[in-house]
């Protein structure tokens, strides 16, 4: 089909990985993350990811959501995005993220979140 599928394997201008399973009836998936980048000298590890996709019949570019659970540090990101397809029939995922760290206090409370944005294009199989 000429759909966007997410299951499968993504990689993010800043090199991270990620891994999405089958995406089930209901549009929900899970899979892994393998982060390019961190700001700690934790060793970074594949962490889990769990997230849901519209499933609208007529779409063809589909909205998104996932959680990231960094298994290195007591944060988390948020993804949203939407998955478009060019006219040749290579996808991008535009998303944006929320990086919440833990912090000690409520008094820490506002610089506890990050955002950015990233594109990921398919990974080849063959390049793994
Ligand atoms: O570096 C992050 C972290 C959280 C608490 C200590 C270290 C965990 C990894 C986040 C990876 C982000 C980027 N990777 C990617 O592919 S998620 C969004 C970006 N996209 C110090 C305190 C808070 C951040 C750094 Fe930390």
């Amino acid at each position: 089909s000429s759909d966007c599928d997410l299951s499968g394997l993504w990689r993010n201008e800043l090199g991270s990985l990620m891994e999405i399973h089958d995406v089930n009836e209901a549009g929900e998936f899970s899979g892994e993350y393998l982060t390019a980048v961190t700001a700690t000298s934790n060793c970074i590890q594949n962490s889990p990811l769990k997230g849901a996709q519209h499933h609208t019949k007529a779409e063809t570019s589909p909205v998104f959501g996932f959680t990231v659970n960094w298994e290195f540090s007591n944060s988390t990101t948020v993804f949203v995005g939407q998955c478009f397809m060019d006219a040749r029939g290579n996808e991008t995922l535009k998303t944006t993220w929320l990086l919440r760290e833990e912090v000690g206090s409520l008094g820490d409370d506002w610089g506890a979140t990050r955002v950015g944005t990233n594109d990921f294009t398919r990974k080849q199989n063959r390049e793994r």
